[in-house]
């Protein structure tokens, strides 16, 4: 049997922060109270936040230079689910994982769907990979996949993204993922144009075999690998190829896969006004697409992204539910700890936007007063709202100090015994 952190060892670890945090969260609620916030519905929107986990984020990434394993990393799909689990056990903010395909590919997919339940896990958008070769792969995409110049590469790449399709079908999933690493690295090695087009009829073709009730994400990026030239490279080009695919299509927002200094909260703002924004790939990135923790260099434009979501929640009701996804590479911390990390960020900027004075906010904007509109979300996003996600995760059964409580016990030592690394280590993504 696989080691588990115990629920009483939580439980313990809880108690002996437990009068604190009841002190901090009662000076806290006082503090909102005097803004007429109810610090209790801010607690209660934590807890049903949840951001996915991806499978590939659970083991180290590395860089295209070099990867350093550490110990106890997960070999296969059914010990990455063990780690997200362990994941959302402590942080309660994670209960689905995003599988990517053939990385995860099962061995028996009714086993995983009912080990994923047995954890209370779900899962979430699953991600087709057409930018590797894979062993025994009749075509290569060296050259392109989707949109290569090759009509017999083209029907491989469609033909795996309806195997996802149907592997998620199986596991109940609801999404597919589509990023492609199509592109030139060479001014003149593409006709830029002809490329866009086979990837409007790849995906097209990808599209009809969509499920009604499901939605396809397309993930632009602005580089890398293609280092001249990609495919589809910015929001403006997803913009128009989803709105030509039609209303199962979306547009997919990593957050690193923008030009550095790109305002990214606008392109949000922009997606929602035209009903195409699809959802996230949350990380972090100082200079290109670093998929760093989320929150580590730019918490301040996490913020400004949620409050843009929280405004257009407001406008657009129920039906406005983007998907949140982790999408991050871990090459010198623990990545569970890393994860565990970036979805407690990512739900900090949900709150501190929710506590953002919408009426007070629009009535500067309307008045002109540009200080006064700037000092009102610089309040929101400089409220210490910690005690807020301490005790939303208390509530939902997790831990107090998630990290903490995972140091202190024997998952990674555990781990490194039951899982004695094996020659040919599963694919995680240094993309
Ligand atoms: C590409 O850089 C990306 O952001 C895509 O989402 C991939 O599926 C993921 O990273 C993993 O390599
Ligand atoms: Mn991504």
């Amino acid at each position: 049997m696989p080691y588990q952190i115990a629920a009483d060892f939580i439980a313990a670890a809880n108690h002996r922060h437990s009068r604190d945090l009841q002190r901090d969260y009662e000076a806290l609620g006082e503090r909102l109270a005097r803004q007429d916030i109810a610090i209790d519905r801010l607690t209660a929107r934590a807890q049903t936040f949840a951001v996915a986990i991806p499978s590939w984020g659970v083991g180290t990434g590395g860089t295209r230079f070099a990867r350093f394993p550490g110990p106890g990393e997960p070999r296969n799909v059914y010990e990455k689910l063990e780690d997200c689990h362990t994941v959302q056990q402590l942080c309660r903010a994670t209960p689905t994982v995003s599988l990517h395909f053939p990385w995860d590919r099962p061995g028996d997919v009714q086993a995983l769907r009912e080990q994923a339940s047995a954890y209370g896990l779900g899962f979430d958008a699953v991600n087709s990979n057409t930018f590797q070769d894979q062993p025994g792969q009749a075509r290569s995409y060296k050259f392109g996949s989707l949109t290569h110049g090759d009509a017999e590469v083209r029907a491989q790449a469609i033909a795996h993204n309806l195997d996802c399709i149907e592997l998620g079908r199986k596991l109940g999933a609801k999404a597919l993922s589509v990023w492609i690493g199509d592109g030139a690295n060479f001014p003149g090695q593409h006709n830029l144009r002809a490329a866009l087009e086979r990837y409007l009829r790849s995906t097209s073709e990808i599209y009809a075999a969509v499920p009604e009730d499901w939605l396809m994400y397309i993930e632009h990026k602005l580089f890398e690998p293609a280092f001249y030239a990609t495919v589809l490279n910015d929001w403006g080009t997803s913009l128009a190829c989803a709105t030509q695919l039609g209303p199962k299509a979306k547009c997919l927002v990593d957050l690193g896969h923008h030009a550095p200094n790109t305002n990214i909260e606008m392109i949000v703002a922009r997606l929602v006004q035209f009903g195409k924004l699809g959802g996230f790939h949350f990380n972090d990135s100082k200079y290109g697409d670093d998929d760093l923790d989320s929150a580590s260099i730019h918490p301040f434009q996490l913020f400004l992204v949620f409050n843009e979501l929280v405004d257009a929640a407001q406008r657009e009701g129920d039906g406005f539910k983007p998907a949140y996804m982790l999408d991050q590479s871990h090459n010198v911390t623990d990545p569970i700890e890393s994860l565990m990390s970036s979805a407690i960020e990512v739900q900090r900027a949900y709150i501190q936007a929710c506590s953002v004075n919408r009426k007070v906010l629009a009535d500067y904007q309307d008045g002109n007063d540009a200080l006064m509109a700037a000092k009102t979300l610089k309040k929101a996003f400089t409220t210490d709202v910690q005690p807020i996600l301490d005790m939303a995760r208390q509530r939902n059964g997790g831990a107090v100090d998630p990290i903490g409580c995972y140091r202190a016990s024997a998952y990674r030592k555990q781990k490194a015994e039951e899982r004695p690394p094996l020659k040919t280590v599963s694919g995680s993504g240094i993309v």
